[in-house]
């Protein structure tokens, strides 16, 4: 049976992530093994929560609705490559405070609801390759602009050959229209 677990994240619009998927192929290439993620599940995780049960899921909810609107404008601007977690990804050199400013938010109000303090170290990525233990050169990419307007719940479903992703619920984060 396959598990079901849900998590934060930010969510690419269309346009974004088509420039995001432009910017992945080369990098994807250099991958000597393992899989490329398809484009439609590019997203950052901000925090990944786990099986929560409906009442666990409702106190995520009122959490996030808690979390203060901000801009975020991020840069997508180079490629990695993680040998411990065999992770490919693509990642922003220089990640903005409001995007560090959403996720401290987060977390506080999850600890508000009694979810644990998270203090570890969170490195924004979007992971564009798994189960990747090598790489060739990886090529340098065109930067891709991406204007965060929502965070998202999204529930994960494993089994298939890639995770299957469902957007459950969205928050707002632009200031203007
Ligand atoms: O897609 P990325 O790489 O951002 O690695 C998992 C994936 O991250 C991560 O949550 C995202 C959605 O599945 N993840 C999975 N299990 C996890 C766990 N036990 C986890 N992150 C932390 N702890």
């Amino acid at each position: 049976m396959s598990s079901e677990r849900l998590f934060f994240a930010l969510w690419p619009d269309e346009l974004t992530r088509q420039a995001l998927f432009r910017q992945a192929e080369g990098v994807q290439a250099a991958a000597v093994d393992g899989k490329s993620v398809p484009a439609e599940n590019f997203h950052i995780t901000l925090r990944f929560l786990g099986s929560l049960d409906i009442d666990d899921w409702r106190r995520a909810e009122r959490a996030a609705g808690r979390v203060r609107k901000r801009d975020i404008e991020l840069v997508v601007d180079h490629a990695g490559h993680w040998s411990e977690t065999r992770v490919l990804w693509l990642a922003c050199q220089d990640v903005p405070d409001p995007l560090l400013g959403l996720l401290a938010d987060l977390n506080t109000e999850l600890g508000g609801e009694g979810f644990e303090f998270r203090s570890r170290p969170w490195r924004p990525h979007v992971t564009i390759g798994r189960g990747v233990t090598q790489v060739t050169e990886l090529p340098s990419i065109e930067p891709v602009r991406w204007a965060v307007t929502r965070f998202v719940l999204v529930r994960s479903e494993l089994g298939g050959r890639h995770s299957e992703y469902e957007v459950v619920r969205e928050w707002d984060l632009a200031t203007s229209d």
